[in-house]
């Protein structure tokens, strides 16, 4: 368990990116099964799941693989804790739109709190296959090439200070009235900015600045994203690149974990637009 396995995980994420993106195009159709949280997969969410388990599982110092697309962890070692979200945003494969892999590697057994994560990354499969990593309290993006090598493009991302986007997921007559307030007030000031995959959709507010959030419904007052492979990961990155992350009350990284697939509000983007939502 060092920071070689660290880097270690991050570049199997990064090999792995260039054949999960090659294989899509076949993938695109639902799979006969649902995700432990009842969710319908696509065939793509299995099959990067499987490569991503049999990548990580080789790799020395971790002891742990999880992920979004199965039940319950497995057991491939000792050390770290892998958790993934293989395909995050795969609903947007049918309309051709932008995807992500997330991948958080925590130091103590999984559920674990966002405080025991030791470095935090996401693959955007956009226009261009990109990676953005926090380790080490330091964001790096790198460029992704075709045989999975990482070229660092951005050797510290900082939030912009001014931001400009946000994006808001769920049906709006299913927010909160504190939400909705919330959400208007938003409007006023920033741009639109909504694909419908949260690794796009945060993408554009640690380019731009702004506000993602996936928020609490009257329906599911929990939200949709899921802590251990989408909460925690994102916030760390988001934390560590200056901004803050929320669950409406506190960072995503101290809310307490009680289960593997547990779900949790999201709010991640500039401090003062955080800090305005849990003021409310
Ligand atoms: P998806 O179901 O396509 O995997 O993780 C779930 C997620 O996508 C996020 O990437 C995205 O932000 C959200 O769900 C989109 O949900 P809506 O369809 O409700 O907007």
């Amino acid at each position: 368990m060092t920071d070689e396995t660290v880097e270690a995980v991050l570049d199997a994420v990064a090999e792995t990116a260039p054949e999960i993106r090659a294989g899509l195009p076949g993938r695109r159709t639902k799979a006969d099964e649902e995700n432990p949280s009842g969710e319908v997969v696509m065939e793509a969410d299995v099959w990067a799941d499987g490569l991503l388990a049999e990548r990580i599982a080789e790799i020395d110092g971790v002891g742990t693989y999880a992920s979004e697309e199965r039940r319950d962890t497995k057991d491939v070692g000792a050390g770290y804790s892998v958790a993934c979200d293989p395909l995050d945003g795969s609903s947007n494969l049918r309309s051709n739109n932008s995807m992500g892999t997330i991948v958080g590697i925590y130091d103590a057994p999984l559920p674990a709190s966002g405080r025991d994560l030791v470095a935090a990354a996401y693959v955007l499969y956009g226009p261009i296959t990109t990676m953005v990593a926090a380790v080490d309290g330091t964001v790096t993006e790198s460029v992704i090439e075709h045989d999975g090598a990482r070229r660092v493009v951005d050797e510290d991302v900082r939030l912009p200070d001014d931001p400009t986007v946000y994006g808001f997921g769920g049906r709006v007559p299913d927010w909160t009235v504190a939400f909705t307030d919330y959400a208007r007030e938003v409007e006023t000031e920033l741009k639109l900015r909504y694909g419908g995959a949260m690794i796009g959709d945060v993408n554009q507010v640690m380019t731009y600045g702004g506000v993602f959030s996936y928020p609490e419904l009257e329906s599911s007052p929990e939200g949709k994203l899921r802590l251990q492979f989408e909460g925690n990961p994102i916030a760390y990155v988001v934390e560590s690149a200056g901004g803050r992350s929320s669950d409406g009350e506190r960072s995503l990284l101290d809310v307490e974990p009680t289960d593997l697939h547990q779900r949790t509000p999201v709010y991640v983007g500039n401090a003062e637009l955080i800090e305005r939502r849990e003021g409310r």
